[in-house]
């Protein structure tokens, strides 16, 4: 028998590890020592087993096959029985390290198997670490470039949320503003309901209208037609009014070269016509024995030609005296000029007569007032019969006094 050992086991246990992070290597490690130590421990016991038998046997030495020791000693005979019991016992203890041997063979072969399946995983793991450390080293820089996207996304979220909740805040004072334009939104309506109705009823009344003016049309053209016939009627009449008019002024020219005669044929007689005689000149009235003329509509002055122009007709802008000759004076026009002024001294009002003005007069209430500008001619009203200061320049009817 022959049992050969190597050194093996051991070497297993010399293995430097560099996987020291991996489980799974860890676990096998652990699991291989457990049963590499009674292993070794068997494998002792044997071996000393072993040794016993053979120092038995030298021991024993040559007289032992000694047929006659039978015949011998009961020492000899004893220590024969006792060496035959001790060749039993060996062989038991043969059989059973045979037995053993067999066991710690099968169980060194499947442990070198395992070794092997070990050994090769170990491999397949080395090149799977160096694999993942390679894949590592290439995440990495992806790692950092994911690491500083989440910050800035981060940054970004920060900022999304800021903005938020400002919309939030909008929309919540949108939401108010809503709520606040509502019942002017309902009144709106409502108006647009009423202007639509308004809208229809006035659609109607175009509708009808127009109707209306299709009937019109016709009655516009016959009015054309004759408006046309009228202009040439009033074209016609135009001439007849110009021919008219040139005739009137000859008559008018005619008329105050009769008037001179006639002032002149008086001033060379001598004759005094005048109210006492119950006789005015032609254009003028008899009032109160006196003679007034009242100038033409269309006949306004100012202040200074009306006076000249009663000078020229021989007589002078109308002096008023009493209440009477008032109220007869202002009764023809709206506004008269009467013979009063202030032009040579500011609120020293005088009679064309060149007599002071004295008393209280006719004034409007608050005149004379010296209002917008100057104001230096008076006038008499017809709606109050009152008097009032003017600006001298005033176009006005008047009245001449003789
Ligand atoms: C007002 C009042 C008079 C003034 C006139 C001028 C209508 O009366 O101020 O005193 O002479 O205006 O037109
Ligand atoms: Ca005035």
């Amino acid at each position: 028998m022959s049992v050969t050992f190597t050194s093996q086991s051991s070497d297993m246990e010399g293995y430097t590890m560099d996987l020291v992070d991996s489980e799974a290597w860890s676990q096998n490690k652990r699991s291989s020592g457990h049963w590499r130590r009674p292993a070794a421990v068997c494998m002792g016991l044997l071996a000393l087993a072993l040794l016993i038998a053979i120092l038995s046997f030298v021991a024993r030495g040559p007289g032992v096959n000694n047929s006659q020791s039978t015949t011998q000693v009961p020492t000899s005979q004893n220590k024969c029985e006792n060496l035959t019991r001790h060749w039993m016992q060996l062989q038991t203890s043969y059989s059973s390290l045979s037995e053993n041997t067999i066991q710690l063979q099968h169980d060194y072969h499947s442990l070198e198997k395992e070794k092997e399946a070990l050994t090769a995983e170990r491999d397949a793991t080395r090149v799977d670490r160096d694999s993942l450390r390679a894949e590592m080293d290439l995440l990495k820089p992806e790692r950092d470039a994911l690491a500083s996207e989440r910050d800035s996304l981060l940054d970004e979220m920060s900022s999304l949320k800021a903005d938020r909740d400002n919309l939030t805040l909008d929309q919540e004072f949108l939401r108010l503003e809503r709520d606040a334009l509502k019942p002017e939104r309902d009144s709106l309506r409502q108006e647009r309901d009423q202007l639509r109705g308004e809208k229809d009823a006035i659609v109607a009344e175009r509708d009808g209208l127009r109707a209306e003016q299709e009937v019109l049309k016709p009655e516009r053209d016959a009015l054309k037609n004759q408006l046309d016939s009228l202009q040439v009627d009033q074209a016609q009449l135009r001439v007849q009014n110009d021919r008219l008019k040139e005739s009137n002024s000859n008559l008018t020219v005619r008329m105050e070269a009769l008037q001179k005669k006639y002032h002149t044929l008086l001033d060379s007689t001598k004759l005094t016509v005048n109210a006492s005689e119950n006789v005015c000149p032609i254009s003028w009235i008899k009032f109160q024995n006196k003679c007034y003329y009242i100038s033409k509509k269309s006949e306004t002055k100012g202040w200074i030609f009306a006076k000249r122009d009663c000078e020229r007709r021989r007589g002078h802008l109308v002096i008023i005296n009493s209440k009477e000759e008032n109220d007869f004076v202002s009764r023809f026009y709206d506004q008269t000029w009467i013979g009063l002024s202030d032009t040579e001294e500011e609120g020293k009002w005088k009679w064309v007569n060149g007599v002071d003005f004295a008393g209280e007069g006719f004034w409007m209430q608050g005149e004379p007032n010296g209002a917008s500008s100057k104001e230096d001619c008076a006038e008499v009203t017809q709606e109050r019969g009152e008097w009032n200061d003017v600006a001298c320049s005033k176009m006005l009817s008047y009245v001449c006094e003789m």
